[in-house]
């Protein structure tokens, strides 16, 4: 089956036009939270298995620990939806090989071998397609746990993989997969595309990140730089940077390193005039608590997408270099001057642009702004004395095809 183009696919419109997710690792990691017999483990804390060299037994012993009594699946929804994310990607298995979700491929999941015997995934599907989110899921290749998930019994292994994407797909409806841990040597890009092919077979519209493969171009349907940002679009590739809050992406109890609500709407906006999407990360506690930092934090940046979204849903970048005040979305004729340094003591605000503009206003309030070439080849904005929104304001110039 020849593969459609995601950058301009029906199939991917949505992913394109919802720019900002959020991303949950959850798993049995949150048990330890960072601590192992007594000391601090370096590292981000789902790697605590690894980095504290605990032998599978051990690990296993924290299952029937793990009973999150204050998880709501409608909360975390909510809180997503507040935030102004458009989808949402959790950990149904990562590296430590604990699926939490109900698998009948084997007993190490959090329906049978915990105290919670619930499936939080299936509670959490449901309560996004109530909020209007589109529901995602992680799958890690690599697995600590599993005996034959390794270079000699790879193909056992890949069996019993492929079983549980069928049951992730087919019982819970995902509209994206997020592949991850590609990296071991014993699995490769042909492996990938047969995987890939596999799936499309199951669900031809899923959207599959590239690594599902090993990161290559034609990998899956998008890019995923990981705690940072490119310094330019990626041409005809969608990509999508993923990025913790703090420095951890499973919850640690000593990490509060958290980014602040500018960071979050200014990296937002960055990613977005560069057609990116925006997959940010929560890790909540082993009770089933996102950390209420991690709450205020998307809260408040998710108030100035309430004021400012149109600048951001939808977009992709424009061809104009990027301003020294700021950066710029593109929307059809629509450009979006997002500016985090709004000018003072008069200036105005320029803008290297030399197609004729029909309009220019505030996006919030709508009033006219004044815009006329300052002969210079460049446009000269005269903005009023306050910024309309806290952490950057936008302006729309609505301009004639050149
Ligand atoms: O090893 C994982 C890590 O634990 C985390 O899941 C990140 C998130 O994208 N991915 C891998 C590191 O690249």
């Amino acid at each position: 089956m020849s593969k459609d183009d995601p950058f301009t696919a029906p199939r991917t419109r949505w992913f394109r036009d919802a720019k900002y997710g959020m991303f949950i690792h959850w798993g049995l990691y949150a048990v330890p939270a960072g601590e192992w017999n007594g000391k601090k483990v370096p590292g981000i804390g789902e790697w605590i298995m690894h980095n504290a060299k605990i032998p599978v037994p051990e690990y296993e012993k924290l299952a029937p620990q793990f009973n999150p009594t204050k998880f709501d699946a409608r909360h975390w929804a909510r809180v997503a939806k507040s935030a102004g994310m458009r989808y949402l990607v959790i950990t149904s298995k990562h590296h430590d090989g604990f699926s939490l979700f109900d698998t009948a491929v084997n007993d190490y999941n959090i329906v049978d071998a915990t105290p919670f015997r619930r499936d939080p995934m299936r509670e959490l599907a449901a309560a996004c397609r109530g909020e209007g989110i589109k529901f995602g899921f992680y799958y890690s290749i690599m697995d600590w746990h599993h005996p034959q998930a390794s270079d000699r019994h790879a193909p056992r292994y890949i069996a019993q993989m492929k079983e549980q994407l069928r049951e992730l797909v087919l019982r819970y409806d995902p509209a994206l997969l997020w592949f991850d841990g590609e990296w071991v040597s014993w699995w490769d890009q042909e492996k990938g595309r047969d995987l890939e092919a596999y799936l499309r077979r199951l669900k031809p519209n899923l959207v599959i990140n590239n690594r599902i493969g090993k990161r290559k171009t034609d990998d899956g349907d998008y890019e995923t730089p990981e705690q940072e940002i490119p310094k330019a679009a990626m041409g005809t590739r969608l990509w999508e940077t993923c990025m913790t809050l703090n420095d951890t992406w499973g919850f640690k109890r000593d990490d509060h390193n958290w980014k602040s609500p500018q960071e979050v709407v200014h990296k937002l906006c960055d990613i977005a005039s560069k057609g990116g999407n925006f997959l940010l990360n929560v890790g909540p506690t082993a009770e089933g608590v996102i950390p209420e930092p991690s709450v205020r934090i998307l809260a408040d940046a998710g108030r100035w997408l309430r004021e400012n979204g149109e600048a951001i849903y939808g977009t992709t970048f424009s061809d104009l270099p990027q301003p020294p005040w700021g950066r710029i979305t593109r929307k059809g004729s629509r450009l979006y001057l997002i500016v985090f340094d709004w000018p003072t003591s008069g200036q105005p605000l320029r803008l290297a642009v030399q197609n004729p503009v029909r309009r220019a206003a505030l996006l919030k309030g709508g009033a006219g702004i004044q815009a006329v070439p300052d002969g210079n080849g460049s446009l000269a904005l005269s903005l009023p004395a306050a910024p309309p929104s806290p952490y950057a304001s936008v302006v729309v110039l609505e301009v004639n095809k050149g």
